[in-house]
């Protein structure tokens, strides 16, 4: 019997600062249900799904940043959410910012992506491993990017099983590092699932905007190949608080093709037929790790954090 997965890439347009939970979970809501009308099994959405993008600006007032964390999941803004998708029989999954306790009462914040399966239970827990930006108030940026500061990293990278196959998550700008695909791919994961926020302006580099698209592809689709898996990558896009954030949401075979991609920059699915055993073909010839890789020869991926060029 053929593992198929129909899954959603559920784009969002731009969420503004003044847009309240219950009108962001209504656009969810309604993805979920053109999602199930048009035979999904799966609806995926992207980094931070439920506030605007919130690390572009610096906060004193550590109230003020509170607003934008969850302490719960479900909690109220998001229990209507839930429900709807375990009533339409939909497995859903969504980035958001989390705010946890540890035992000493401590905060604990991260840069958040959980899987729903479709009888309403979370099946995976993944905290944003590679939080780009910087930690201190840099005035000179046309807009901040502050989720060194507003986030702790997660420490790895796991997998589920759910809907017949393995699941793994992914969040933004983890997206542009092998190593994350190939800690996933270690762990045998055939579906991929990535939300992201990027501005197409980075105000480090400016003279990368213009390939700003490019890049995104690139790392999603050589990932995908490089480990014969699913990858489905989902973009908030539009144009949010004077900030122009690229699209592009697109599901990804293991072949590196693009199968299905969003036109637009606001609320859009992009709806692709997902065999899961189209990852078979590739894990088992060309990318067989157990047959091919040669570990001995990768030491310093975990030895070495910073490049060392050799002596003059
Ligand atoms: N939200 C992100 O992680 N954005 C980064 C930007 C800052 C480069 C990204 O990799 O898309």
């Amino acid at each position: 019997m053929p593992r198929v997965v129909t899954v959603a890439a559920a784009q969002l347009g731009p969420i503004q600062r003044a847009d309240t939970r219950a009108q962001v979970v209504e656009r969810l809501i309604s993805h979920l249900r053109t999602a199930a009308a048009m035979g999904c099994d799966l609806v995926v959405f992207p980094e931070l799904a439920l506030t605007t993008f919130f690390p572009r600006w610096y906060f004193e007032d550590e109230a003020e940043l509170d607003r934008f964390y969850e302490a719960e999941m479900p909690g109220p803004a998001t229990r209507p959410l839930f429900d709807e998708a375990k009533r339409l029989g939909l497995a859903f999954h969504l980035g958001y910012a989390e705010l946890a306790r540890d035992d000493a009462g401590r905060a604990r914040r991260y840069n958040t992506a959980i899987l729903v399966d479709k009888s309403g239970q979370i099946a995976l827990r993944y905290h944003k491993v590679h939080l780009p930006g910087h930690r201190e108030h840099e005035p000179w940026r046309k807009f901040q990017h502050l989720e060194k500061r507003y986030f702790e990293p997660g420490d790895g990278f796991p997998v589920a099983r759910a809907l017949g196959g393995i699941f793994g998550a992914a969040i933004c700008n983890d997206r542009r590092w092998s190593e994350t695909y190939r800690v996933l791919g270690l762990q045998g994961v055939e579906m991929v699932l990535i939300g992201y926020n990027t501005p197409i302006h980075n105000p480090p580099a400016p003279e990368h905007d213009v390939l700003s698209g490019f890049h995104n592809h690139l790392v999603m689709q050589a990932g995908a190949y490089q480990n014969g898996t699913w990858v489905v990558g989902v973009a908030k896009a539009g144009v949010e608080e004077g900030c122009e954030l690229l699209g592009q949401s697109c599901v990804i075979a293991p072949s590196g093709e693009i199968v299905a991609r969003c036109a637009t920059q606001g609320d859009e699915l992009a709806v692709a037929r997902c065999d899961l055993d189209a990852c078979a073909s590739y894990k088992r010839t060309l990318f067989n790790f157990a047959v091919h890789r040669q570990p001995h020869a990768y030491g310093m991926i975990v030895e070495r954090k910073g490049a060392e060029p050799p002596p003059e």
